[in-house]
């Protein structure tokens, strides 16, 4: 090495010829779009959560004023979460490469001498350091609970949510000024004018080992690898066994009726068999009138229903859509004296421990006739894993709302 700078300040210190306006425009274009969609993916997600209706499902209700946007999640279509969940964490892990390339980019620029030049230049270091910081958290919050299956109980959501914001507002702030400059060095090199002029271009570059195209097709190359072993695992079918990286990809587990996807088993959420059998298990309804309890036969006894739907988790996996059979959820509500229009529903699970064992459902959710307290699935016995008893099972919900081993219902407006 002649003369390298010891220092990272140092202009000289940056040898790659790859570094320039280009590569950095069209990676940052790539984010452009791409981030806007996990934005507005993210936020349709936690508004499925129904995070207002009840601390339950939230702990901070609507979020005060970032909250402003929720609305009542739909019911359908049925695929509706399984398709923007399973968008917004595909995307999300598919864009990694892109980010730690444009990230590298630009790593130059942090190291600038002097810190800040003037105010607006002070401001916008500052904003800077909330993009990348924000968007490094943003990225690594996913991941992690994708991958190590909500290693943050119950804070994930407030924290993926107000990064979000954060790195959402800088990121707007950065895209404002600069994309018109990406725009432009994108086309111009397009008619063929390759002149570059910029604090990225290395002064003193070493002689290249790959060509800026090269070097893009790589980083596109990475991100169709993880999305080629990520995307099986909202596709099912034969896809599912492409979904390497995904804990929950892979193949169906055992097969059978109950051959699908299991979050967590019987024994992780500790359910005591002896609870869960004909003898002992009583579901509890209260409501307008009073509270009743029904045994297994009872239920059975009520008009059965049928619904096919899927469950489709914030992690981004999910299945194909199964057969269930049940009683209706509002028909619930009428034994306990909602006739006509059932109010919102708060169900709590056998479970005593545990972020998911409780959930509130809207009565949108409770009205539809496909929302089921579900006894059966694909023609059989729920089994253990899958929540029996019984289960709640709701048309374009998120999986926490489709509670397992479920105890006791309270219908009621939250
Ligand atoms: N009681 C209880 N119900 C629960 C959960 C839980 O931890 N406890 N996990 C939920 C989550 S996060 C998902 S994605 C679905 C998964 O359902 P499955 O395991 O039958 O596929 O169950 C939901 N119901
Ligand atoms: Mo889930």
């Amino acid at each position: 090495m002649r003369d390298r700078p010891l220092l990272p300040t140092a202009p000289g210190f940056w040898r790659s010829p790859l570094r320039g306006p280009w590569f950095t425009s069209v990676l940052g274009l790539v984010l452009l779009v791409g981030i806007t969609v996990l934005f507005v993916t993210g936020l349709l997600s936690y508004a499925a959560y129904n995070p207002g209706l009840s601390p339950v499902n939230d702990t901070t209700p609507g979020k005060g004023l970032l909250g402003f946007y929720l609305f009542p999640w739909p019911t359908g279509p049925v695929w509706l979460y399984r398709f923007t969940q399973g968008l917004h964490v595909t995307l999300g892990i598919t864009l990694v490469p892109v980010l730690l390339a444009k990230l590298w980019s630009v790593v130059p620029r942090l190291f600038t001498l002097p810190p800040a030049r003037s105010l607006a230049h002070a401001l916008e270091r500052v904003s800077l350091l909330l993009l990348v910081g924000g968007g490094l958290f943003e990225f690594t919050t996913g991941v992690l609970n994708v991958q190590l299956d909500y290693v943050f109980p119950g804070s994930f959501y407030p924290l993926h949510f107000y990064g979000a914001w954060v790195f959402f507002a800088a990121f707007v702030a950065h895209a404002v000024l600069k994309a018109p400059a990406a725009v432009r060095t994108v086309r111009r090199r397009r008619r063929g004018e390759a002149r570059e002029e910029s604090d990225l271009v290395a002064p003193r570059p070493d002689p290249p080992t790959v060509s800026r195209r090269g070097a893009l097709a790589l980083v596109g190359g990475g991100s169709l690898l993880l999305f080629l072993t990520t995307v099986g695992q909202s596709l099912g079918g034969p896809f599912r066994r492409t979904a390497l990286l995904a804990p929950h990809g892979g193949p169906d587990p055992a097969g059978g009726p109950n051959g699908f996807q299991i979050n967590k088993t019987a024994a992780y959420a500790g359910i005591d068999p002896a609870e869960t059998g004909q003898d002992a298990w009583r579901l509890v309804v209260t409501g307008r009138t009073g509270t009743v309890r029904l045994d297994r036969a009872q239920l059975l006894r009520m008009p059965q229903h049928s619904s096919s739907l899927p469950i489709a988790c914030v992690e981004g996996w999910s299945t194909a859509d199964q057969w269930w059979r049940g009683v209706r959820l509002r028909d619930l509500a009428a034994l306990v004296g909602y006739d006509g229009d059932p109010p919102d529903l708060f169900v709590e699970s056998l479970q005593r421990h545990g972020a998911f064992r409780r959930a509130a459902l809207r009565a949108n959710q409770v009205a539809d006739g496909r929302s089921l307290l579900a006894l059966y699935v694909n023609g059989e016995e729920l089994s253990p894993d899958h929540g029996h008893p019984a289960r709640i099972i709701v048309p374009a919900a998120p999986g926490v709302l489709n509670t397992k081993w479920v105890a006791r219902l309270t219908f009621g407006d939250l």
